[in-house]
């Protein structure tokens, strides 16, 4: 999911880290490296005036000495001198403190970034700012610069991740205790996901030992009603379905109600894709959650939907949201705005779709975006 912005981030990283160091090793302390890897790199024939190699070359004036007075043809033998010097260079960059304005234009590169992979303004930002505070005038070698930009950024991900976890099966386990089915439905934007990432859930609690009943609420998009009867085919899960055009929340209380008397664990229940922007549509899904009081509602957004993610999830969230499942997370996009949704609907994500097959839904794992992103 994370490859595109992983790569771009890995650059921006580097890039800032060495734009902050190269500006501090342009202190006049470390004019000796500038002098004695030009006459390395280029084997120059000019040879350096003597106040020049006073200046840049004060503590070993040998070695300086040696290296002007080589042959025109051949590499001045100035090894020593650099790597002695690098190694002051080290010193003098992990004493030297960071200014803002250098820090500014390299973090502005980066906070670019995340912009441009959908990572929302507020995080970038704050992203950024952290990053801005724990570096200025602090004395940091090159290595830690890098360290601390990438700390900032997993911490300020993971804090919008984390949230009260949803347990589904703990949910199941208790209504069977009490001898009713627990009904989990799906709902979200036309073409998110929803019909597919049920019948994955069907076959995942199915081979967890759970007997499920999915209800063809979608009654409105034609073919939706045969979509899901494949699914039940396939799956050897029944289905109960109404007419094209019927009361989609009479379909999903009759498939409850069927639960309840065969003593089936879990309802799966479909409904329409809408556009969250339409007041009708939504106001009937909220009347659909209001006749059946669903245990779990599950909404399911893509991914790859960009800035109108953390939208969709305000809105949706009217009708009650329980728990998210960010569908074609294989799908190799600009993932950024998927890491704001939990923090925006104080709702946890709780699977993955990771593809088109039933075994594709993956549990949601913070560590495991974490791997992914940095
Ligand atoms: N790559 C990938 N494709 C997916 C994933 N989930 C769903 N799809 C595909 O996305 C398309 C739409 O999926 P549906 O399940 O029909 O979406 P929906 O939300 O039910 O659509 P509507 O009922 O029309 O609103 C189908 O081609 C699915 O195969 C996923 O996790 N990864
Ligand atoms: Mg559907």
């Amino acid at each position: 999911m994370f490859g595109r912005l992983k790569k771009k981030l890995n650059e921006a990283i580097q890039k800032v880290s060495d734009t902050v160091t190269d500006t501090v090793e342009e202190k006049p302390e470390d004019k000796v490296i500038e002098t004695e890897t030009i006459m390395s790199d280029t084997q120059s024939d000019a040879e350096p005036t003597t106040e020049y190699i006073k200046s840049g070359t004060s503590e070993e004036p040998k070695e300086t000495t040696i290296a002007t007075e080589k042959p025109k043809d051949k590499k001045p033998k100035t090894k020593k001198t650099i790597s002695a010097t690098l190694k002051s260079a080290v010193k003098v960059v992990s004493e030297k403190k960071i200014d803002a304005g250098v820090l500014d234009d390299a973090l502005w590169e980066l906070e670019l970034v995340l912009l441009e992979n959908n990572v929302a303004s507020e995080m970038s930002e704050a992203i950024c700012a952290e990053i801005k505070e724990r570096l200025v005038d602090k004395s940091v070698s090159r290595f830690e610069v890098k360290n601390i930009i990438e700390d900032t950024f997993k911490k300020n991900v993971r804090e919008s991740l984390e949230c009260e976890p949803l347990d589904i099966y703990k949910i199941i386990e208790k209504n069977k205790e009490e001898k009713r089915p627990t009904l989990i439905m799906f709902l979200g934007f036309n073409g998110a996901g929803k019909t597919t990432n049920l019948a994955k859930l069907g076959h995942l609690l199915k081979s967890e030992g759970y007997s499920c009943v999915f209800a063809a609420g979608d009654t409105f998009r034609a073919a939706a009603i045969h979509q899901l009867e494949v699914h039940s085919e396939t799956l050897k899960i029944p289905m109960i379905k109404h007419d094209y055009g019927s009361d989609a929340a009479a379909v999903i209380f009759d498939a409850t109600k069927h639960a309840k008397a065969k003593g089936i664990d879990v309802v799966l229940a479909d409904t329409a894709g809408r556009t969250h922007m339409n007041k009708n549509l939504l106001e009937e899904l909220k009347k659909i959650v209001k006749v059946n009081t669903p245990d779990i509602n599950i909404l399911v957004v893509e991914s790859i939907a960009g800035n109108d993610i953390v939208e969709q999830g305000r809105v949706f969230s009217e009708a009650g949201v329980d728990g998210v499942i960010l569908s074609k997370w294989d799908v190799d996009q600009k993932g950024g705005a998927a890491l704001s949704l939990t923090k925006a609907i104080g709702k946890p994500i709780v699977f993955l779709g990771t593809g088109q097959e039933y075994k594709d839904l993956k549990e949601f794992n913070i560590d495991d975006v974490m791997e992914n992103i940095i």
